[in-house]
């Protein structure tokens, strides 16, 4: 099934027209309206009738998240406020987050989006959508929200969390479908067994899992323990959140991107050289349609790869591969984005420890667990008949942490002088998670 027959399956010479259009009108709109991307063109360049073809984008510049950091909050926009109707943004200290903006048609784009992503899962308005992604600045939960409705479908709005009360609502309200990250979905499959439930015999039939990277594994064990389809579906904040791209029933190999609304590129990460498609790279997105906030050539430090092959379900879409990496150090924990110089912001301004940590993130029950090795300065060890002291600062940073980054952590003081230092690069992550 196809939501939106008219512009999923366009031949693609049709498509490229339409893209070529769209390009033109983003680039110069973003070029009369953002400081940002005047001086970025200028600095390149580039201007706005350099655009004369497709291929023409490869000669501007990328956007990257250090230049929406340097812009925050509102700075990139390309509408007044007053057009501005929703907000969202990722974690982070302040002035490290990056902020998205929407005005009224983004928010149909995107819930148009969403829908088609539904829809390739095979639902339609007799579904009932249980969404157990996190609503809040989170673009997981309101974004899957608006597409579910749109679709006419009974979406129950869960948010994350609450785990048991989960279950119940599962088993009460048989929905047919469920969206949440797939460790969660492994998460709810284990406590659901642990309260004696059982998870094959509830209504659902397919699942919506995204938002973290997750392997072919991973897909088999939640087909097995829930008896349903799993199916990917990838999206970025800086582009519209989720719905960028989805898996379809019939191929369930690869993401349709949806190209009549953003650009796809692939990249070598070292060097920007644009690659053919099939070869590994980061992904690379222009927006074509958005108002508030369109972006060019955004570098997403996701690595995939494209597919050009038609697919059986008749989309002329093109498809990206599952993310099998970052070719920057974000980690995903529980679903939140976080960047290990973020919390390194957070315990220097906490008095007592020294910039030496390290991270070990690992995976229990298919939760992701953070822990944080700190050493303390010398004067706090040698006054550390003092517990209390130690005591203190322990539970200022797992508060800092979750109010800062949203994100749970065990924090380990250990002694001065005791984590290993590094020579050249330091690397203070250790990711034991096998998924
Ligand atoms: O995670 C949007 C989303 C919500 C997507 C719900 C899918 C479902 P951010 O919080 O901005 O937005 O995080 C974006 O998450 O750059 C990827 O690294 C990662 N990511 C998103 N989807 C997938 C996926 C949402 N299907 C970042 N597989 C992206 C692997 C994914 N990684």
């Amino acid at each position: 099934m196809i939501y939106n027959e008219d512009f999923e399956t366009l031949p693609r010479e049709v498509l490229e027209t339409l893209q070529l259009k769209r390009l033109k009108q983003t680039v110069q709109r973003v070029y009369h309206t953002v400081g940002f991307y005047r001086r970025l063109f200028d600095e390149a360049g580039v201007t706005p009738d350099d655009i004369k073809t497709l291929d023409d984008l490869k000669k501007f510049p990328f956007t990257t998240k250090q230049h929406l950091r340097d812009n925050y909050p509102f700075g990139m926009f390309a509408v007044p406020m007053s057009s501005v109707v929703r907000l969202h943004a990722s974690s982070g200290t302040t002035g490290r987050s990056v902020v998205v903006g929407y005005t009224k048609r983004d928010i149909d784009t995107w819930s148009e989006l969403v829908a088609r992503c539904l829809v390739a899962a095979g639902l339609t308005k007799n579904d009932i959508i249980h969404n157990a992604y996190g609503y809040g600045l989170f673009t997981g939960g309101l974004g899957l929200h608006y597409g579910a409705e749109r679709l006419g479908a009974s979406v129950i709005p869960m948010s994350g969390g609450n785990t048991r009360r989960q279950i119940t609502i599962l088993q009460d309200f048989g929905p047919t479908a469920i969206c949440c990250t797939p460790s969660y979905a492994l998460n709810l499959a284990e406590e659901g067994k642990a309260m004696g439930v059982d998870m094959k015999a509830l209504k659902l039939r397919v699942g919506i899992f995204g938002a973290e990277p997750w392997s072919d594994r991973m897909r088999q064990e939640i087909e097995n323990v829930l008896e349903i389809k799993a199916l990917n579906i990838f999206g970025l904040s800086e582009i519209m959140g989720p719905g960028v791209a989805m898996e379809c029933l019939e191929g369930r190999n690869g993401m349709h991107i949806f190209e009549d609304h953003f650009l796809v590129e692939t990249i070598n990460p070292e060097t920007g050289e644009v690659l053919p498609p099939g070869e590994p790279g980061e992904l690379v997105f222009t927006t074509v349609t958005k108002e508030a906030f369109p972006l060019i050539r955004y570098r997403t430090r996701d690595l995939s790869r494209l597919f050009t092959e038609p697919c059986r379900c008749g989309r002329t879409l093109h498809r990206m591969d599952r993310i099998t990496g970052r070719s920057d150090d974000m980690l995903i924990i529980r679903g939140v984005n976080v960047f290990p110089s973020q919390i390194e912001a957070v315990l220097l301004e906490v008095t007592g420890v020294e910039p030496h940590y390290h991270l070990i993130v690992e995976r229990a029950d298919n939760l992701d667990t953070l822990e944080i090795q700190v050493e303390v300065s010398e004067q706090i060890f040698a006054d550390s008949d003092e517990i209390k002291v130690l005591q203190n600062i322990e539970r200022r940073i797992v508060k800092d942490i979750k109010d800062y980054l949203g994100v749970t952590a065990k924090v380990k003081l250990v002694e001065p002088k005791t984590l290993e230092r590094f020579e050249g690069k330091a690397s203070r992550v250790q990711d034991k998670r096998k998924i």
